[in-house]
């Protein structure tokens, strides 16, 4: 009688162990781009983070509405820049003006899928990249 009682209370405590282990991974995920940008799910003139780190911009891919503001940070140590994969863009910073603590923003008016990486750090498809995804 006690033996099977016991053995599963044990494995309902591993389990809930696991579920918590994910869930604290997934939180930490998402604080980073907390404060007052929501992802901009309805705020028309939202402003969305992307933290430009060493080496990857978090988050890779952005969702937001036509008129969000991105503002990429440079959170890391080392210098970076946002260079569109389409050269045809002209949006993006060199990175005489990204270095570490600086700013850029950039308000995409037109839907579309912007991709974007870092000339040091990356190879258009490979490393710290990233993608703005701009909806209607
Ligand atoms: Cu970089």
């Amino acid at each position: 009688m006690m033996t099977p009682r016991r053995r599963r209370a044990r494995t309902v405590a591993v389990s809930s162990i696991a579920c918590l282990a994910l869930l604290a991974m997934g939180c930490s995920g998402d604080d980073s781009t907390s404060s007052d940008d929501d992802g901009g799910s309805d705020a028309a003139a939202a402003t969305v983070t992307v933290d430009a780190l060493d080496n990857l911009f978090r988050p890779e891919v952005v969702e937001v509405p036509v008129g969000t503001e991105i503002l990429w940070i440079n959170q890391g140590r080392q210098d970076h820049d946002v260079v569109p994969v389409d050269d045809d863009e002209d949006w993006g910073v060199a990175l005489a003006d990204f270095t570490p603590g600086e700013e850029y923003r950039h308000t995409f008016t037109e839907p579309g899928e912007y991709r974007y990486y870092c000339t040091i750090h990356a190879t258009p498809d490979r490393g710290m990249i990233g993608t703005i995804v701009v909806t209607e």
